[in-house]
């Protein structure tokens, strides 16, 4: 039988919220520092982020929100060098410890690398944003904590593709029934499922009211032993009922009961 292997994890708004306080923040400074009259609000950047890829959505915004904006052509031009001043800005705001890893990834990460299971990153954010709020949060050893960290360096096209959970399943060598993944949004779900993967989804403000009905157990975040998490749904949830917080045990359960397939 397929024995549980690796976790899988997205970055962005999984491992931290580094969406609406960290990512939409250097955008403004780096629209403000071009001179660009450009803000996206917490509201208009909820809208947007259902578009992967900062240079992706800088584009989205242009085209579908400033429409007849004559300038919106010439400002595609300057897409490459904000995307850069945004990167700047947010590496500053990690630096500065400016963000924090959401409840239970810290307690999870070390549980299951002492365990002995692979870790693995599926993003879509570029390498250095991932290694950099890894060093930052958890310290300077802490990349190496994970046999791979698959980004959009390594894989152009981003979320809902599955093409980066199929890299990471090609590198490390292992079936999708040997891992999961950790996601926190409608488009990371369908990257997942396109790989043939199980996900846990930990919502966040901007993704609570997404449909995960083909995730496996959705969570408002991993828990920790003094800050138990909210079952929200998922199609184990319904019995696997005491878990307070989301630790190797339980993904052990998960993984052996969708390989079983008495969940299917
Ligand atoms: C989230 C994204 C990214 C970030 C910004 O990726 O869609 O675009 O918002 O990062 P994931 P970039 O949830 O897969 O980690 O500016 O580097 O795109
Ligand atoms: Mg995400």
């Amino acid at each position: 039988m397929k024995t549980l292997k690796a976790l899988l994890f997205d970055v962005d708004g999984t491992l931290a919220d580094t969406e609406r306080d960290g990512h939409r923040i250097a955008f403004n400074r780096a629209f403000t520092e071009a001179g660009l009259d450009w803000h996206w609000s917490e509201e208009i950047y909820g809208v947007l982020l259902k578009i992967s890829g900062g240079k992706e959505r800088m584009r989205h915004y242009l085209r579908h929100h400033r429409q007849g904006d004559e300038r919106s052509e010439r400002e595609l031009a300057l897409i490459p060098d904000l995307h850069a001043a945004k990167n700047r800005f947010y590496w500053d705001m990690l630096r500065k410890g400016e963000i924090r890893l959401r409840p239970g990834v810290e307690r999870l990460l070390r549980e299951a690398h002492a365990a002995g299971l692979q870790l693995a990153i599926a993003t879509t954010t570029t390498g250095e944003n991932v290694t950099t709020l890894l060093e930052h949060t958890l310290g300077p050893e802490a990349s190496g904590w994970f046999s791979l960290i698959a980004t959009a360096d390594e894989v152009e096209d981003k979320k809902p593709s599955p093409a980066v959970y199929h890299y990471v399943l090609e590198h490390l060598g292992l079936d999708s029934n040997e891992c999961l993944a950790f996601e926190d949004s409608e488009n990371g779900l369908a990257a997942a499922r396109g790989a043939g993967l199980s996900s846990i989804i930990t919502v966040n403000d901007y993704t609570h009211a997404g449909d995960y009905a083909a995730a496996e157990w959705v969570v408002d975040h991993l828990g920790e032993p003094d800050l138990p998490c909210r079952v929200l749904g998922g199609r184990a949830a319904a019995r696997l009922p005491r878990f307070p917080l989301v630790d190797v045990d339980l993904l052990t359960k998960i993984q052996r009961t969708r390989v079983r397939g008495s969940i299917r």
